[in-house]
């Protein structure tokens, strides 16, 4: 490892993307001695150290295997690059679990202008369960927040599994494929939570497509809520909707108070970190995740993620 995370770290405020690449090394690194490494880059890019939120608009882009996600990034990033953002792509990849294997046959890759240095899109390892987030996916989203403009984390994941990614991002748009009924019924028994945006994808199969749109619209007003966009796109040539899908993205982030949203992102991370380290035991020995919760809201709101689990360690030490 070259530069320290220290150095990272201020690399990344002075909106230097060229470290990405080993920004994913550090926070991928199981080696004890980084551990430290780790915790130094993530202070020096925590609100404390920016002087506020990191200026990134964090997206989660969610839903289940073969429902056309990376398909839509491809597009959804070249939106982006053409309003001059630079967007950093964590696609947390399933392929080693056997829940998402079904369509691995035909699953299509998030394809950008190799040339483009403001693009950066690096595969992860999944966290231990469908649509979990792994420690290292979480650190990378929190520090590349610090120097793009959009960073994505592309999860595989339909019902309660989205939650996780739903805990760190400031936004999430959860993308169904046509007469995919399963998130229709997940939405209307209240086991998925509601998304910020909703993407019916493959819209050029037509009728289908329209059909799936109208019953998510009708599923979401019989819940009464009014805020969430339902949108088509269509990534075949001709693509179709990216437009509104920016646009409804950007409308989310706009009526967000968004550190207030970073604050919970970093307990619930912090939490989740604790619990990967030290198990459920490590859990009991704070009096369980709601004495947890409650210690971590009694921190500095400007702590980093180490910083608030090492508040947990010593409290599950005491
Ligand atoms: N007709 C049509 N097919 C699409 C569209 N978008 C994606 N597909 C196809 O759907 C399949 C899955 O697309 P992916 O983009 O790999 O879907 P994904 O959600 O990223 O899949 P996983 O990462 O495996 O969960 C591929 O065969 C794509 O070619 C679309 O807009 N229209
Ligand atoms: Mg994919």
């Amino acid at each position: 490892m070259s530069a320290t995370g220290e150095e990272l770290g201020g690399r990344l405020r002075d909106g230097d993307l060229s470290v990405a690449p080993a920004v994913l090394n550090l926070v991928e690194s199981r080696a004890p001695a980084h551990r430290e490494e780790i915790a130094a880059l993530l202070h020096g890019v925590s609100p404390a150290a920016l002087g506020g939120e990191a200026p990134a608009h964090v997206v989660g882009v969610t839903g289940p295997p073969g429902s056309g996600k990376s398909s839509l990034l491809s597009h959804l990033v070249t939106a982006w690059r053409a309003r001059g953002r630079s967007t950093a792509v964590l696609a947390v990849d399933p392929s080693s679990k056997r829940s998402g294997g079904a369509l691995l046959g035909d699953r299509a890759r998030i394809v950008v202008d190799p040339r483009d240095e403001q693009v950066f899109i690096r595969s992860m390892a999944a966290g231990g369960r469908l649509g979990g987030l792994a420690p290292a996916t979480r650190a990378a989203a929190h520090a590349l927040a610090a120097a793009f403009d959009v960073v994505v984390i592309e999860t595989v994941g339909v019902g309660q599994s989205e939650t996780e990614v739903a805990e760190v991002v400031d936004t999430v748009a959860v993308v169904v494929q046509p007469g995919g009924g399963d998130a229709l019924q997940f939405l209307k028994s209240g086991i998925m939570e509601i998304p910020d945006v909703l993407v019916v994808t493959k819209a050029d199969l037509g009728p289908v497509a329209l059909r799936s749109r109208r019953e998510l619209s009708a599923a979401l007003r019989s819940l009464g809520v009014k805020e969430t966009k339902v949108l088509a796109v269509s990534s075949l040539s001709p693509a179709a909707g990216f437009d509104e899908l920016v646009e409804a993205l950007d409308e989310h982030r706009a009526r967000l108070d968004v550190p207030a949203r970073r604050l919970a992102a970093r307990r619930a991370s912090a939490l989740a970190d604790f619990v990967a380290e030290h198990g459920e035991r490590g859990l009991r020995a704070i009096g369980g995740r709601r004495a947890a919760l409650k210690l971590l809201e009694a921190q500095d709101a400007a702590l980093d993620v180490p910083a608030l689990q090492l508040a947990l360690e010593a409290q599950a030490a005491a």
